[in-house]
């Protein structure tokens, strides 16, 4: 197939209300919803920006929430123009929709046995956002479609996290790295074999269905990339900010006394 294709879609509110995700976003859904447009934002940079990188990919570049919200935001107040009667309201990832399952029906790609979506040009390097309204609006076609089935990922997974039945969201090694408090050994060490002081990308790094994958043109994440993470960087804008200091400094310092173990 030529061309690109769309990074936006539709989907029935319908095909996601037995699946929303219980949390405090949830009161902001407008009254009597009826479509959700599912936008995905690609963030892969050159390799030559992930050079001796200790952060996975996501948290290289700058918070993508911010990305996200500010541009779904301006949609919305355009949309609102066009239709003032109805409201349009727009969420990331902090978000009651369960964003892949939302991406998929709106047939922007498909669902890796990693749990991510694939999109076709951008693979699964894709952050999802979402608008949802009381506006009905047709929806693409649905594809249920899964990915080719390899098997790498749930293979080369170091927490042994995925299955045939998707992923084990407490054993993932990105969950880890956000954990409060004191780690096990167990998990420690995944870290330090990781080299990782934020989140995980093996599962995505292996998939084949990203040998090719497109690189972003979105400003804000190209001009935007810190791959190494020490004790002096500035977590202000950046996706591992909410977890706060602490939680950062623990986990530099665990890959920090593996690189110097007489200390
Ligand atoms: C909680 C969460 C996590 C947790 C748990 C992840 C998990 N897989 O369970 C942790 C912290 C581990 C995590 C890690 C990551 N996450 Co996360 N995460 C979320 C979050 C906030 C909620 C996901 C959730 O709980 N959904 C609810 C459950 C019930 O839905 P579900 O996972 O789709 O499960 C259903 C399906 O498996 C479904 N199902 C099973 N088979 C099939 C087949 C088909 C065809 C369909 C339709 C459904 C289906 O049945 C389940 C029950 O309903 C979403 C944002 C959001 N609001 O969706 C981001 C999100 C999924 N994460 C994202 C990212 C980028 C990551 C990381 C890559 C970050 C990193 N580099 O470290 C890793 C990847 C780990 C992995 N392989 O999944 C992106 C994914 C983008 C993409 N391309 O898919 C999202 C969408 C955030 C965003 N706004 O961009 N994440
Ligand atoms: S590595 Fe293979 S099984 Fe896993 S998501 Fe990619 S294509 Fe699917
Ligand atoms: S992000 Fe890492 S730990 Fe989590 S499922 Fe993928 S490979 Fe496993």
């Amino acid at each position: 197939m030529n061309g690109v294709a769309p990074l936006w879609g539709v989907c029935r509110f319908e095909d996601i209300r037995a699946h929303l995700i219980d949390c405090r976003a949830k009161s902001r859904l407008p009254e009597n919803a009826k479509s959700v447009i599912v936008a995905c934002f690609p963030y892969l940079l050159d390799e030559e920006n992930y050079k001796n990188s200790n952060v996975s990919k996501y948290a290289a570049v700058t918070d993508y929430h911010d990305v996200a919200l500010n541009r779904l935001q301006k949609a919305c107040e355009k949309l609102k123009k066009l239709f003032p009667e109805n409201s349009f309201v727009p969420f990331a990832d902090n978000s009651p929709i369960p964003e892949v399952r939302a991406a998929i029906h709106a047939s922007l790609g498909v669902r890796g046995k990693n749990s991510l979506l694939i999109t076709k040009d951008y693979g699964s390097y894709v952050f999802l956002g979402e608008i949802v309204t009381d506006l009905e609006i047709p929806a693409n076609q649905i594809n249920m479609n899964n990915c080719i089935g390899c098997g790498k990922c749930i293979e080369s997974c170091p927490a042994r996290a995925i299955s045939e039945s998707g992923v084990d969201g407490v054993k993932c090694l990105s969950a880890i790295t956000q954990k409060k408090g004191e780690l096990t050994e167990r998990e420690k060490e995944l870290m330090i074999n990781c080299g990782c002081a934020w989140g995980c990308d093996i599962c995505q790094d292996i998939c084949p269905m990203n040998r090719n994958a497109a690189k972003t043109d979105i400003e804000e994440f190209i001009s935007s990339c810190i791959p190494i993470l020490s004790d002096d960087t500035s977590l202000e804008g950046r996706a591992y900010a909410w977890r706060g200091k602490k939680v950062v400094d623990r986990n530099l310092s665990i890959l920090n006394k593996e690189k110097t173990p007489d200390e």
